[in-house]
Formats: structure tokens, C-alpha cells, sequence
């Protein structure tokens, strides 16, 4: 008797464990926050790569195609990327080493303010081969004759574009390729490429 009470419970105390994680899904995207990480994908994100389809639906849900292959426009840009980095990042508040991210400077050309930038990124790692694709829209405006950046991580700072915390770039070793492409509606788009060292998403010395 005591023995199928504690069998009894026991059943019970893996169903309600069960049941918890089924329900545990932050973003609503039908993938328990448990098998995220799984996925490389992002437990506060239902569209990790940005492309429209949830990372349930998505089946590649870490890579986005480029959203400016089928661009034909050839005005030229009244921007350009000016410092892109992506690790040795500086706090420039406190004058003091930041985190590594992604970090894209853009700078206005232009006598006008621009704003409605879409964003494309790809990571590949140097080693597996292995491609991530993002797009997203910065929220930003560069006053005209000059700068503004945008920072991509997980800090949660305002202003900062939340990037995928199981991200290649956070979770591989090794060296990664990356490129970044930034459109205006009616311009030709404007791409910069950078080489990161090997090593992972370093912290703040
Ligand atoms: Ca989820
Ligand atoms: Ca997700
Ligand atoms: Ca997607
Ligand atoms: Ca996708």
C-alpha cells in the first residue's frame, strides 16, 4: 500500500512537471522555453530570424533569406556604415569595455533625417560552415549630417534591439564571418563585412 502510494505519487509529481513545461512558452510560439536552445532559437522572440514565420511554423527558424536579394533599386544611399564592430565594444558613458556585441554605426550623408531602415545579418561560423540570418528594423533616426548606432544583445537597454541569446554568436567558439546589410525604400542597399576573432561573446573586463 505504501509502496503504490508513493508510485501514485510519484506519477503525479512528473505529470505536473510535464504539464509545467508544456505551458512554459514565454513568447507564445508554440515551443516550450525548455527546447529554445535547442532550436537556436530565442525563448523571448516567437520569430527569432525576423522573416515572418514563428519559430514553430519557420523551417529554418534561425535563418532569414536576404530580404534585398530581389532589390533593384540603384540610387545610391544617402548613408553609409561607418564603424561596424563586433566585439571590443566601449561603454561610452562610462569609458570603459561593453560587452561584446554587434554594434553598426551609421552616418547620414545627407541635408535630410533618415529614418525606416530595415536591417539584414549573417553570421557564419568559420569552422561548421553553419549561417544565421536576421532582419529587423531599427527604430532609429540619423540626423542628417550625422551618426547613430544601433547595438544588438540581450542587455534589455533602451534603445538596444534584442539578439538571439542561443545565436552561433553567442554559443560557438569559433571564428565567424559577418555581414550587414542596410536599406532606405528606393535606394540601393549598403553592405559592410567584418571578421570576429575566434573566441565566444566575450563579458566586460
Ligand atoms: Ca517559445
Ligand atoms: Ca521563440
Ligand atoms: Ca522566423
Ligand atoms: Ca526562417
Amino acid at each position: 500500500m505504501k509502496r503504490a502510494l508513493t508510485t501514485t505519487a510519484l506519477l503525479i509529481l512528473i505529470a505536473t512537471g510535464a504539464a509545467h513545461a508544456a505551458v512554459t512558452d514565454t513568447d507564445g510560439d508554440g515551443v516550450p522555453d525548455s527546447a529554445e536552445p535547442l532550436l537556436h532559437t530565442d525563448p523571448m522572440n516567437a520569430d527569432t530570424d525576423g522573416d515572418g514565420l514563428n519559430d514553430l511554423a519557420d523551417p529554418a527558424p534561425f535563418f532569414a533569406e536576404n530580404p534585398f536579394a530581389a532589390s533593384t533599386a540603384t540610387a545610391i544611399a544617402p548613408f553609409h556604415i561607418g564603424e561596424l564592430l563586433v566585439e571590443n565594444n566601449v561603454d561610452p558613458v562610462a569609458h570603459k569595455d561593453a560587452p561584446d556585441h554587434l554594434e553598426i554605426q551609421v552616418v547620414n550623408d545627407g541635408s535630410t533625417d533618415l529614418t525606416g531602415f530595415a536591417l539584414y545579418f549573417t553570421l557564419t561560423d568559420a569552422d561548421s560552415g553553419v549561417q544565421e540570418g536576421y532582419i529587423l528594423h531599427p527604430d532609429i533616426t540619423v540626423p542628417a549630417g550625422g551618426d547613430a548606432r544601433i547595438h544588438l544583445d540581450d542587455s534589455g537597454l533602451a534603445g538596444h534591439l534584442r539578439a538571439n541569446p542561443n545565436s552561433i554568436y553567442v554559443i560557438s567558439q569559433a571564428a565567424k564571418h559577418v555581414s550587414v546589410t542596410m536599406g532606405l525604400d528606393g535606394f540601393a542597399p549598403v553592405t559592410a563585412t567584418m571578421e570576429k576573432d575566434a573566441g565566444g561573446a566575450e563579458q566586460a573586463d
